[in-house]
């Protein structure tokens, strides 16, 4: 686990203790919820593409799967998470549904489920047994459900899918205890004889709101958290946590500034939204055995974390079991060495209970000088905002007393939850980081540096 010792600052409080500020625009500045702030805190979540693909070998199964065929011979839920654990997750998310309509649980509104499959003779729930499994070892859940169903004979009779669709969610939502995240995908494809699906989405989100009040809902249209825009783990620069909602108007919602709302935000954005970076460590979402060579090195998997969290983003990793119901040996091994690499680079914070002085210069400038107290390397810088006030600053440049010379180090716009900056500095004495510009007043800021 990376622990993220910030430095003490001696600074001034620059703001008073009220929820909302106004920004530059007429708008009233927004905040995370707590929800938000738990969500984006675990940094790093775990996402589980497993059901009937599994075993035809597909991405995307066409609903016509005969349930027979779902059996894993080891599944075991626990060895997922004592792996995610492990290696520094604090969330799984699990596809409960996806496009093929296969539900890992024993729903009522449909016999497509493993109640009518083989494992655990036909008695299994994998919702259950993956909840259990998340408590277990101390990990926030997730559920991802399919909007689109190419099993459901009424999905395109909109109003009756739309009931059944509210229907599993509210068994997903009731059965299983606490729920951290919901996770909707926002494909929409066709419905039998060409048939149009509408999809209620403000019936759903409201539904979710109502169930599980205290959970984040992902979609491209939030309401809580968004996609970044890519299947890449990789967050756009900027990133702002705030949007404005109406350019994303659905999920689903298609054209190039809908992209670029989803990886850059909106520095005047009325809703806190802030983005979460979906990638595999495999090239499909579901295992494929003739991909077991293909499966991320631990070097892209740290240079993933870079370009998600260190982008005031969040990582959500798939990780797919195999056909056994287990975690493939390679995958762990990789996720095992992720670890161990970013806790060597986050070891040693050489600010840590270092002195700093933060200090206003004016209404939307700022720096933070820290003194290292002796001459280090750097490797990497690491910013924070206090996210809980909003994200501001929106221009910095960070300097290093090298030999009593102050040299330019990193620069960069946005900072939010966190920014990581990647540098090749020796014997720095001293640090500053001067903020060029902000959105609001700024508020301190906290800074790590790691050798
Ligand atoms: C996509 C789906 O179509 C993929 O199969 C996968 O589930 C991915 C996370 O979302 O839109």
């Amino acid at each position: 686990m990376i622990s993220r010792r910030e430095v003490l600052l001696a600074g001034v409080a620059t703001v008073g203790a009220t929820r909302w500020r106004l920004g530059r625009s007429p708008q009233f500045r927004p905040v995370p919820s707590p929800a938000q702030l738990a969500w984006q805190r675990d940094e790093l979540a775990l996402f589980l593409h497993f059901g009937v693909n599994t075993f035809t070998d597909r991405e995307w199964g066409d609903g016509r799967e005969d349930p027979g065929i779902f059996a894993p011979t080891a599944l075991d839920a626990r060895q997922w998470a004592r792996t995610a654990k492990a290696a520094g997750f604090r969330a799984m998310i699990l596809t409960a549904k996806h496009h093929d309509g296969f539900c890992l649980w024993p729903s009522r509104t449909t016999r497509h489920t493993v109640a009518s499959s083989p494992w655990r003779g036909g008695t299994g729930d994998l919702v259950r047994e993956f909840t259990d499994a998340c408590r277990a070892e101390g990990l926030r859940t997730g559920l991802y459900c399919s909007p689109w169903d190419r099993n459901a004979p009424v999905y395109g009779d909109s109003a009756r899918y739309n009931d059944m669709f509210c229907d599993q969610v509210t068994e997903l939502l009731t059965g299983y205890g606490k729920i951290h995240e919901v996770w909707f995908d926002g494909a929409n494809g066709e419905g039998p004889n060409g048939r149009k699906q509408v999809y209620d989405w403000p019936r759903f989100f409201g539904l979710v709101k109502k169930l599980q009040p205290d959970s984040v809902t992902f979609s491209d249209a939030g309401p809580d958290v968004r996609w970044i825009g890519n299947e890449k783990g990789v967050a756009g620069y900027p990133n702002w946590s705030t949007v404005d909602p109406s350019a994303v108007p659905y999920p689903g919602a298609e054209g190039e500034k809908v992209i670029a709302m989803l990886q850059h935000g909106d520095p005047g954005g009325s809703v806190w939204r802030p983005g979460e970076a979906d990638v595999s460590i495999r090239p499909g979402w579901f295992h494929h055995p003739a991909e077991d060579g293909g499966v991320k090195s631990v070097e892209e998997l740290v240079g993933l974390y870079f370009s998600s969290v260190g982008r005031n983003s969040k990582l959500l990793l798939n990780v797919p079991p195999t056909r056994e119901g287990l975690i493939h040996p390679t995958d762990a091994e990789r996720l095992a060495g992720m670890h161990t690499v970013l806790g060597l680079m986050f070891r040693d914070n050489h600010a840590d209970r270092r002195r700093a002085s933060w200090q206003r210069t004016d209404d939307r400038t700022a720096s933070l000088t820290v003194d290292l107290g002796r001459a280090v390397n750097i490797r990497i810088l690491d910013l924070a905002e206090d996210v809980s006030r909003g994200q501001v600053v929106a221009r910095y440049v960070v300097h290093g007393e090298i030999n009593g010379t102050w040299r330019p180090l990193s620069s960069g716009s946005t900072i939010g939850y966190r920014k990581l900056d990647q540098v090749d500095a020796r014997d720095v004495s001293r640090l500053r980081v001067t903020i060029e510009d902000s959105v609001d007043q700024p508020f301190p800021i906290s800074l790590a540096c790691y050798g």
